[in-house]
């Protein structure tokens, strides 16, 4: 047969099998058989190179006419089985009531972190956010808290390299410090965020959670104003019953120091009179004068706790791993 004569034969078959295919799988496997790199049709354009010299300029439009006609049979049988595919095999009933998205929540330590700053805002306070890796200055030495004072090893953490030093920060008073270093006073921030401890794991114990420490700085700020403020936040997180106790404690960056201690009918259920809460003090004059603050015109106050601590109270949550363990069993409840 002559190079002629075989197109015909050729784009009639590729046609009927294009036309013919019942879905896309088969239309692909057609496309493949006579248009691929091996296929049926492709082969013949390789043939087009051997043609006497005369020959070529006809036989390759012939080709290339039925080539076009292959590929356009190819495109109008894709979309058709495409819009076939789309449509649904039955038919829909638009009566049928639809179907309903559960709705997430916030993680219960969110929504603490929330009632917490919430409380703030409202007397004045802002939120302050800064780096969770940090370096020994502010997370340490600014705080006066020097590399051989004690402090370090019950705060042990998690050093990133062996030279430069870079820490995962152990409290939130890092933003403080930088927050000071920024601006002068008048300061009123509270600062929630991650740290990081190098703690094995137990029911009251993360070597991650969330704290949340709050600053205040201005002239002639008392130990009155500290009380007054705790007061009227923890009030209002835990209720109007609550006691609270401010017992005398030791922290470098703070003195005098206290640790904040509560009381309500809940922790008397647990067995106990007081539970600690937290801690605070009027900020350290060496502090002030890490940031360039006097200490001899301003004066002020700080506070620390730990979230999962006051949202295990609220809760009356026995485990403080259950908050990071993602069980949706846990987290529907709150
Ligand atoms: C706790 C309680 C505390 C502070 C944190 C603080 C921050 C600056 C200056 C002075 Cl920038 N103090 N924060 C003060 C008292 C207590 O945390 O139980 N920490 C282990």
């Amino acid at each position: 047969m002559s190079f002629l004569d075989q197109i015909e034969p050729l784009k009639t078959s590729a046609l009927a099998d294009i036309r013919g295919s019942s879905d896309l799988a088969a239309l692909e496997q057609a496309r493949v058989t006579h248009l691929g790199a091996n296929g049926r049709f492709t082969g013949l354009l390789k043939q087009l190179g051997t043609l006497p010299k005369e020959e070529k300029p006809a036989a390759g439009k012939l080709i290339n006419v039925a080539k076009i006609e292959i590929e356009t049979a190819f495109g109008e049988r894709k979309a058709e089985l495409e819009t076939r595919a789309a449509v649904p095999s039955e038919p829909t009933d638009f009566t049928l009531p639809g179907r309903r998205r559960g709705i997430g929540r916030l993680h219960p330590l969110t929504q603490v972190t929330d009632d917490i700053v919430r409380s703030f805002r409202k007397i004045g306070f802002a939120v302050a956010d800064g780096p969770e890796i940090e370096d020994e200055y502010h997370c340490f030495d600014a705080l006066n808290t020097p590399a051989d004072h004690p402090a370090r090893d019950s705060q042990d953490t998690f050093y990133l390299k062996a030279n430069a030093r870079p820490l995962l920060r152990t409290h939130t008073s890092s933003v403080q410090i930088r927050v000071m270093e920024k601006q002068p006073p008048p300061i009123r921030i509270v600062v929630p965020g991650r740290v990081y401890r190098r703690d094995n794991a137990d029911a009251t114990h993360n070597p991650t959670f969330q704290q949340i420490e709050g600053l205040y700085v201005d002239k002639n700020v008392t130990v009155g104003d500290l009380k007054g403020t705790v007061e009227f936040v923890f009030k209002e997180l835990l209720g109007d019953e609550v006691k609270l106790r401010f017992r005398p404690h030791y922290f470098s960056y703070t003195e005098p120091s206290y640790e904040i201690d509560f009381s309500s009918p809940l922790v008397k259920k647990m067995g106990k009179d007081w539970l600690e809460l937290a801690g605070c003090g009027m900020v350290h004059p060496q502090v002030f004068k890490n940031v360039g603050y006097d200490p001899e015109v301003w004066s002020g106050w700080a506070f620390g706790f730990g979230i999962e601590r006051i949202a295990m109270i609220r809760y009356g949550i026995n485990d403080i791993r259950l908050f990071y363990e993602n069980d949706l069993r846990f987290l529907r409840q709150f």
